[in-house]
C-alpha cells in the first residue's frame, strides 16, 4: 500500500479525492490517500498552499512533495523541505491559461472596449489590423508561455519570446538573458507575463523597461504579481504610456479593496483565476509521478530549488 498525505484544503479535497483515487486505480496504484496520517509512514505528498502543513522534517520517508499547483514560490524556499519537489504541469491548466491570454490578446487586438462603448448612433468604421500587424511579446517560454505563444503565432499574431535560457520555437523569434528582455518588448505592442515568482524576475516590469514600450502598450500579467512594479505602471497608465492593463495575480491577493488598480479605468483586475489546475488531469499528473517514483523513474516537473521555478 501507498500512503499519500493529501495536504490542501477541504474544498480542495472535496474536489480531488474521487479523481486521484481513479487515477490511481487506472495506473494499478493501491494508494492509502488520507488528509491525516503518521508522518513517519508518508510516502508522498500532494500539496496545495491553502495547507496548513509547513513542517516538511517529520516526513523521514516521503519521497516528493507534488504540488497541485503550478507556481511554487510559497513552498520553493522551505528550508525543511528536503524531499523532491514537483510543480503541477497539467493539460487543463494549460489550456484554460491559452483560451484567458487569447481572449484578452483579442480584446486588445480588436479593440473591444471602443465597439462596446461606440453604441451612441455614430456610424465610425475603424476597422482593426490583422494579427500579422500587431507584435505580442510572450515573457516566460515554459509550460503556459509556450503554448500560449504558439497559439498566437498560429492566429497569425507577430509573436516574439522571453525567457531565461536561449529557446528555438517555430515562426517566434525568442531572445533570453537583459539584452535579449529589450529586443523582445521595445516594439512590442502587447506584453504577456508568464514568468514565474523568483528573485530575478521581480519587477521585470519596472519604470525602465516600461518607458522601452512603445507608447500605449497593453499589459497582460497571468503570471506573479512580483513581476510588475506597481507603482510604475500606476504611473505609466497616468501618464498613457501604458493604454491598459488586465491583471489577474498581485502582490497581495485577495487584492485589497481601495488598491487603486481596482478604481483606475484603465486597468481590468480579474481575481486570480486565469487557469486553474483540473481535478481529473491533475490528478492523472499526480498519479503518473506516484507510479514513477514506485518503480524508480525520475519524476516528472520537478522544481529546480536553484532557479525557485
Ligand atoms: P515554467 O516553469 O514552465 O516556465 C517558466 C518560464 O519562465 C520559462 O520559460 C523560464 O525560462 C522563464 N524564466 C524563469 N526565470 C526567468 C528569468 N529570470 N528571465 C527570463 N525568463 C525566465 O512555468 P509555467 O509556464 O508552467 O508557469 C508560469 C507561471 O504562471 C507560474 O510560475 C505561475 O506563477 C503562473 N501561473 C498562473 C496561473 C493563474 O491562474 N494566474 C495559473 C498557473 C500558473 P527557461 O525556459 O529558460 O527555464
Ligand atoms: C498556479 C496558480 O500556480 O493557480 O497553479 O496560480
Amino acid at each position: 500500500m501507498i500512503n499519500v498525505l493529501f495536504a490542501a484544503s477541504d474544498a480542495n479535497w472535496t474536489t480531488y479525492q474521487g479523481s486521484l483515487m481513479k487515477s490511481f486505480d487506472v495506473l494499478g496504484l493501491k494508494v492509502n490517500l488520507q488528509r491525516e496520517m503518521d508522518a513517519k509512514l508518508v510516502d508522498y505528498i500532494v500539496y496545495a498552499p491553502s495547507s496548513e502543513l509547513q513542517d516538511f522534517t517529520p516526513f523521514t520517508n516521503c519521497k516528493a512533495v507534488l504540488s497541485l499547483w503550478a507556481g511554487v514560490e510559497k513552498i520553493v524556499g522551505n528550508e525543511t523541505l528536503t524531499q523532491t519537489l514537483c510543480r503541477m504541469v497539467d493539460p487543463g491548466l494549460t489550456q484554460g491559461m491559452v483560451e484567458w491570454v487569447t481572449g484578452h490578446t483579442l480584446r486588445y487586438h480588436l479593440d473591444i472596449d471602443a465597439n462596446l462603448q461606440a453604441q451612441n448612433g455614430d456610424w465610425v468604421p475603424v476597422v482593426p489590423p490583422l494579427a500579422s500587424e500587431r507584435k505580442v511579446a510572450v515573457l516566460g517560454l515554459g509550460e503556459l508561455g509556450q503554448t500560449c505563444a504558439k497559439t498566437l503565432s498560429a492566429l497569425g499574431f507577430n509573436v516574439v519570446g522571453w525567457s531565461r535560457r536561449p529557446k528555438e520555437i517555430d515562426r517566434i523569434p525568442c531572445y533570453s538573458g537583459n539584452d535579449g528582455l529589450v529586443q523582445a518588448i521595445s516594439q512590442s505592442e502587447i506584453i504577456v507575463l508568464l514568468l514565474p515568482n523568483t528573485p530575478e524576475t521581480e519587477n521585470t516590469l519596472n519604470a525602465s523597461t516600461i518607458n522601452m514600450l512603445p507608447r500605449g502598450a497593453r499589459i497582460i500579467n497571468p503570471g506573479r504579481g512580483t513581476l510588475i512594479d506597481d507603482d510604475a505602471l500606476l504611473d505609466a497608465l497616468n501618464s498613457g504610456q501604458i493604454g491598459h492593463a488586465t491583471l489577474d495575480v498581485f502582490r497581495v491577493e485577495p487584492l485589497p479593496a481601495d488598491h487603486p488598480y481596482w478604481a483606475h479605468p484603465n486597468v481590468t483586475v480579474t481575481p486570480h483565476i486565469a487557469a486553474e489546475t483540473r481535478a481529473s488531469t491533475a490528478s492523472q499528473v499526480i498519479a503518473e509521478n506516484i507510479r514513477r517514483g514506485e518503480v524508480g523513474e525520475p519524476l516528472l516537473y520537478q522544481v529546480d530549488r536553484e532557479t525557485g521555478y
